[in-house]
């Protein structure tokens, strides 16, 4: 007779998991251990939380659920942070954790979380493994992650239920991803839309997380063939190629958002292929007219009023059986250029000394020094923050699924977790983490496991000695300073303490060469870079 947890196991095996992230308590020590047994390694990380992040983005780049393993209670409690993540920025997690058995008396509280009701509203599918419901809710949970828009699955083993013997029943886990509907007409919609555009001269089409990566080929031919002026969420950085000319830039709230918002307002025919208002902070997918592609709802389930789904594959072949509509002449330029000139700013290249203080780079330098040394297949993950802005406006991607950041939740703590995830899923691919030094001294520790897992990149901490994008907003709001500064805590010393290597510089050369030696020599690296955080003020 094969255990619950034995069988869990080979149901999460034989559905294509290879590895489990997670952090132990002894209630799931029989579960891991039948992980171990299944062929499944069990990546041990320092924080629930991070090990949910990682697993998700290991999961999103496998093409697969990542899961996260935990214990109950506590360990459980620390979900609700890759949950949530989960959820709003449509990354596929099934998290499982212990719980207190059924069977316990009910005057035993210890540890008691009532974990189904805490995480049901924020996760696609909950349940308890059992003996009787193993076969059913282990394949159910993984197909519901991968159900557009992806997100979360959470499911719970008790310790005593794991031990209990199951008949042994075929895996239904190949039984794989529901198919979504398709309700609309593709052919008198690409007519419509090329009526549309026949008649703009301003058009934009926006593109969002809703965009299955695996179109991006066709994506790609159709802004490219017809020459249309393209904008991205952060979410799909990547899916065109941001450095060709008729890229107009990142919406959604990022660095130069007063440049994007220009654009969108001043736009003819807005065109939002696959866009997700979740990433967006202001409320222009509301006030400004937008004709939706869609295929899937947005990620509360909702949809536009008077829309109808459509498969993006179906709609953008038909869209490319005819040439051009029209023919624009970069009607965004002007954006353009002067989101051009915000990176480059006031003193390109040149450290800054600003009397008093010591020497900080200017934060568009270190894009650009990273950006001219760094393959342009490199992952770049980046935590929460000030430097977020920066990375998500101007990093300059160029291949699909190569941007991972926190946007429709935007939690702090992902970059580097992310970073985990991202190598151990793409080993021969460079990854880098661009991190606050807040953000950074939040989940620190996890260097320590990328360097046993295996998992290499190099981490970029724009130390400013504050929660910069926080005291930002203090100033906007004219209000007194306060509870944004933290001091120092050595950077470097922090990761040389997790047995990774750590430099300080403020010379845009040594930080490029620094990084590419690292990426090429496959070591983890943290390069800590001096910021003044008020020259955000100047990129934003
Ligand atoms: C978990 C979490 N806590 C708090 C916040 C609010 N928050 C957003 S950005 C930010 C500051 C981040 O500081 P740091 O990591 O140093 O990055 P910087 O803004 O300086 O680039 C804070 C506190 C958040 N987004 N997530």
């Amino acid at each position: 007779m094969t255990s619950t947890a034995a069988a869990t196991a080979r149901l999460l095996a034989d559905a294509g998991v290879d590895r489990v992230f997670g952090l132990p308590g002894g209630e799931v020590l029989v579960l891991i251990d039948e992980l171990r047994r299944a062929g499944i390694d069990f990546v041990l990380m320092r924080h629930e939380a991070n090990a949910g992040l990682a697993a998700a983005v290991y999961g999103k780049l496998r093409g697969q659920p990542g899961v996260v393993l935990t214990t109950l209670g506590p360990g459980a409690a620390n979900l609700m942070l890759p949950l949530s993540n989960a959820y709003l920025d449509q990354e596929p997690l099934l998290a499982i954790s212990a719980q207190i058995p059924d069977e316990y008396p009910a005057e035993h509280t210890h540890q008691l979380l009532p974990l189904h009701d805490v995480y049901r509203p924020i996760t696609k599918f909950v349940a308890k493994i059992t003996a009787d419901t193993v076969h059913d809710v282990v394949p159910r949970a993984l197909a519901a992650c991968m159900e557009r828009p992806f997100g979360a699955s959470y499911l719970t083993l008790s310790a005593r239920a794991a031990l209990e013997p199951v008949a042994l029943a075929a895996s239904n886990a190949s039984r794989g991803v529901r198919a979504q509907a398709r309700d609309g007409h593709p052919r008198q919609r690409a007519a419509e839309l090329r009526g549309l555009l026949a008649d703009a001269t301003r058009p934009l089409v926006v593109i969002g997380l809703g965009v299955d990566p695996r179109n991006a080929a066709r994506v790609r031919r159709w802004v490219e063939e017809w020459n249309l002026p393209v904008a991205v969420t952060p979410k799909v950085k990547g899916i065109v190629d941001e450095t060709a000319a008729n890229f107009v830039g990142v919406v959604g709230g990022m660095a130069a958002d007063d440049l994007m918002c220009e654009a969108l307002a001043s736009a003819d025919v807005l065109i939002g292929l696959g866009l997700d208002p979740v990433e967006i902070d202001r409320t222009w997918h509301v006030d400004l007219p937008i004709d939706w592609i869609l295929e899937a709802p947005h990620v509360d389930g909702r949809l536009p009023a008077r829309v109808a789904l459509f498969d993006h594959a179906q709609m953008l072949d038909t869209l490319l059986e005819q040439p051009p509509p029209a023919k624009w002449k970069a009607p965004f330029a002007h954006v353009q250029r002067q989101r051009r000139d915000r990176l480059a700013g006031p003193s390109r290249g040149a450290a800054t000394d600003r009397g008093a203080g010591s020497p900080t780079m200017w934060p568009g330098d270190i894009v650009q020094a990273l950006a001219g040394v760094l393959p342009p297949q490199t992952i770049v993950t980046t935590d929460v923050g000030s430097h977020k802005y920066l990375f998500g406006q101007f990093w300059p991607s160029r291949v699909p699924q190569t941007f991972w950041m926190s946007n429709g939740l935007s939690g702090m703590g992902y970059g580097l977790s992310a970073a985990i995830g991202a190598s151990l899923a793409r080993r021969a691919t460079p990854v880098l983490a661009a991190v606050g030094d807040g953000g950074f001294s939040m989940n620190a520790q996890e260097l320590e496991t990328a360097e046993r897992v295996g998992a290499r990149f190099v981490t970029v901490v724009l130390e400013d000695g504050s929660y910069s994008l926080i005291k930002l907003s203090q100033e906007g709001k004219k209000l007194d300073r306060y509870g944004v500064d933290f001091s120092p805590i050595d950077t470097v010393k922090m990761a040389e303490a997790c047995g990774v290597a750590g430099l300080r510089t403020t010379d845009p050369d040594e930080l490029a060469a620094a990084a590419r030696g690292a990426i090429e020599a496959r070591r983890n690296l943290v390069i800590a870079v001096p910021v003044d955080y008020a020259d955000y003020r100047r990129i934003f």
